[in-house]
């Protein structure tokens, strides 16, 4: 089986899906945004999780097509999700490296923003932290440029990459992701604590929203929210779901 040529095919047969994790204000405990997640659902082999063809799309280029996919899909349903009077959270789409080093990537976004009809405010580009540090002077043209589109920008896997932490203060981001390998242990071990306390504390003092990953007990959300983490995601609260699933969970935690 060529993977590369399933993969083209499933993106003309409409195999792919997203599934919505939700992002939790620690405060208030509602549900603050949904990360999109993609999903292949392969007519013989089933359910494909992104680590198997991500990497794949990258190498070959299929995660342009891809990409864009599950941008405008994401914002499809956002504007679903507001017509349905459940939409004030906001959308977060993962978008990889290839896909950010396009030159005319602000142009092919702003096409999917408007031709959905999506409230930009209302979309975040979640981009990785090792990722924008690559050419640090065309990332923050880049940068500039969705901004003035309106969408918000987070850094995601914060605290794997090297971040020179100048550029956290020049780059124009609106949300730092603590990396699930800080949150794990968090509750038991003093050091990661003492990571992710300084990383929040950090985030804070410029203004940033601080979204804690992979929290999977009630003791690291404790301890997060007494460190005044922002927003929390992970099993704890909720798994990737699909969207009807997701539209539950939002109407539960109202
Ligand atoms: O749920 P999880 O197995 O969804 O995701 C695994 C990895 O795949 C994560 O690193 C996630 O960022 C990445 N990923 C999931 N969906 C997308 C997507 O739509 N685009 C990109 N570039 N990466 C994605
Ligand atoms: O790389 P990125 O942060 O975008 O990917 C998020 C990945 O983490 C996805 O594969 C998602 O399914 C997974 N994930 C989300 N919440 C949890 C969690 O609480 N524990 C673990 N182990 N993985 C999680
Ligand atoms: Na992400
Ligand atoms: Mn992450």
């Amino acid at each position: 089986l060529n993977m590369e040529s399933a993969m083209r095919r499933g993106l003309e047969r409409a195999e792919f899906a997203l599934h919505y994790q939700p992002k939790i204000d620690l405060k208030s405990g509602h549900v603050v945004g949904a990360e999109a997640l993609v999903r292949w659902y392969h007519p013989q082999i089933g359910l494909i999780h992104p680590i198997e063809f991500i990497p794949l799309a990258e190498e070959t280029g299929l995660i342009l097509p891809l990409g864009e996919w599950v941008l405008n899909e994401a914002c499809r349903q956002q504007v679903a999700w507001v017509n349905k009077g459940l939409g004030a959270f906001k959308i977060a789409v993962n978008m990889s490296s290839r896909q950010f080093r396009q030159d005319d990537l602000a142009e092919r976004v702003a096409n999917i923003i408007q031709r959905s009809g999506v409230d930009p405010h209302a979309v975040t580009l979640e981009l990785t932290e090792s990722m924008v540090m690559q050419d640090v002077g065309s990332t923050l043209m880049t940068l500039r440029s969705l901004k003035n589109l309106g969408l918000s920008i987070s850094l995601d896997d914060f605290g794997t990459g090297y971040s020179s932490l100048s550029y956290l203060r020049r780059f124009p981001i609106d949300e730092l992701k603590i990396d699930k390998s800080f949150i794990n242990d968090i509750h038991v071990n003093p050091d990661d604590a003492a990571i992710a306390g300084a990383i929040i504390a950090m985030g804070l003092s410029l203004g940033l929203n601080v979204v804690a990953e992979g929290v999977e007990k009630n003791e690291q959300a404790s301890l997060l929210k007494e460190m005044r983490c922002t927003q929390v995601q992970g099993y704890y609260f909720s798994k990737p779901v699909d969207a009807t699933a997701f539209e539950g969970f939002v109407l539960k935690n109202q």
